[in-house]
């Protein structure tokens, strides 16, 4: 351990430099055209996650919206001149399915991009609130480690409840 000390200031400068520009960890994700069908034709995301549509063969086109009809948050030719079509996820569509289709191909060439709700600290349970059902699991935990110790200092106590009460979903 001490011997790694020397190293830690001059290692983690540069990390914690990249995660203030990247704090989500955002990912990549691609779906292919193959023939008339995007794949993998559903994908689950996270807010700021980047979604690369690659095209394969033909010409085609990535736009947001179902039924043949736009809604606007997204579209972009797939073809010849531009092989790839980009999407960076926003946190407006966290908690959201975001349906989009190939204009030429719409009735058939389609897929559904599920948008993870945002993380909110003290959602013991994830469904989105922080409510009584966390404050049972978090008094159920009392005095343990574990994902209820919010502040991370080694044992759930009084400092994490105040988190908790802090993120109340009113
Ligand atoms: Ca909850
Ligand atoms: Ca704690
Ligand atoms: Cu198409």
């Amino acid at each position: 351990m001490n011997r790694l000390a020397p190293c830690l200031a001059p290692c983690l400068a540069p990390c914690l430099a990249l995660f203030a520009a990247c704090p989500a960890f955002a990912a990549e994700i691609v779906i292919q055209q193959v023939n008339l069908s995007f794949s993998p034709s559903s994908v689950t995301v996270n807010a700021g996650d980047t979604v690369r549509w690659v095209r394969t063969s033909g010409s085609h086109t990535v736009t947001s919206g179902s039924s043949c009809t736009s809604n606007g948050l997204f579209s972009g030719p797939l073809n010849l001149t531009f092989t790839s079509f980009v999407w960076v996820v926003p946190e407006s569509t966290a908690g959201t399915t975001v349906r989009y289709f190939c204009s030429p191909h719409c009735s058939t060439m389609t897929g559904t991009i599920v948008v993870m709700p945002l993380a909110i600290p003290g959602d013991l349970n994830g469904d989105g609130m922080v409510n009584g059902a966390d404050l049972g699991i978090l008094l159920g935990a009392w005095a343990q480690p574990g994902p209820t110790d919010l502040n991370k200092d080694g044992t759930t106590n009084g400092a994490d409840l105040g988190i908790l009460l802090s993120r109340w979903t009113p």
